[in-house]
């Protein structure tokens, strides 16, 4: 998978070359760029925001340098995802990295200040697949953060990235959508503190079922907005 992100900090995205996808970059299974915005500019003092219309707190990003951008980055015609990263987006799920992780390539568009003109958004609708994605209800100062947790959901969901595949299966927000059971690791006793008994009875079949009922009492208490729905 190939995924471009267009930023004012490029350098933001440097963090990918270390773990998981660092490795899935080194292996071929990831292909990740940054591309710093103000690369699209012809000023002297690079501008890429100005006041907005209408008036109001901040400053808007311009569309030109977005427009150049995309246009560069579209040129190659291989039908790419264009995500723009918004806290008035489609809130982002392991559903939704499910879906962009069988996408063969990915753009993500990072704003700052108080987003980018709105028309980049529509232009780029009129070119390509786009969608306007929000890493959840909180107000972050731009798309990076956003981007990088996205590519990392969807990253890891790219076939061979993650060693063992059947890990996935028990996560959070994966398979039944139950929030996963409780883990445990040696020693036996810390602080005081005793691994649940059941973990080590080595009987498989009343482990799984202990955690079945943990993720599930787990899921009531913290998520019950995830429960299935009686008969599911
Ligand atoms: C893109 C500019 C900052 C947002 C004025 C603060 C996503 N879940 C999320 N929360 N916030 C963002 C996000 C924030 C952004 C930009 C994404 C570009 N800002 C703006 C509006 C209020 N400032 C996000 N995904």
């Amino acid at each position: 998978m190939r995924i471009d992100v267009v930023t004012i900090f490029p350098e933001f995205f440097s963090v990918l070359d270390v773990s998981l996808i660092g490795r899935a970059r080194e292996s071929g299974l990831l292909d990740v760029a940054a591309h710093d915005l103000r690369d699209w500019t012809h000023d002297r003092h690079r501008t890429v925001d100005d006041t907005p219309y209408g008036g109001g707190a901040g400053m808007v990003m311009r569309p030109e340098p977005w427009g150049e951008a995309l246009d560069a980055l579209l040129a190659p015609d291989d039908d790419p995802a264009v995500l723009f990263m918004t806290p008035a987006g489609t809130p982002f799920t392991q559903g939704i990295a499910r879906e962009l992780a069988g996408e063969r390539r990915l753009v993500f568009a990072c704003g700052r200040y108080e987003g980018i003109d709105q028309r980049v958004i529509e232009h780029a609708a009129g070119h390509a697949r786009v969608r306007e994605l929000s890493l959840g209800d909180y107000v972050l100062n731009g798309g990076e953060v956003a981007a990088m947790a996205m590519i990392e959901a969807i990253g890891r969901l790219v076939p061979g990235v993650v060693g063992n595949p059947a890990s996935l299966e028990v996560e959070s927000h994966e398979g039944d959508g139950l929030l996963e059971a409780p883990s445990y690791t040696k020693p036996q006793t810390w602080r005081g503190l005793e691994v649940p008994e059941i973990l080590l009875s080595g009987h498989h079949a009343r482990i799984e079922a202990w955690r079945r009922e943990q993720r599930l009492e787990r899921t009531r208490r913290v998520r019950p907005d995830l429960m299935p729905e009686p008969g599911d």
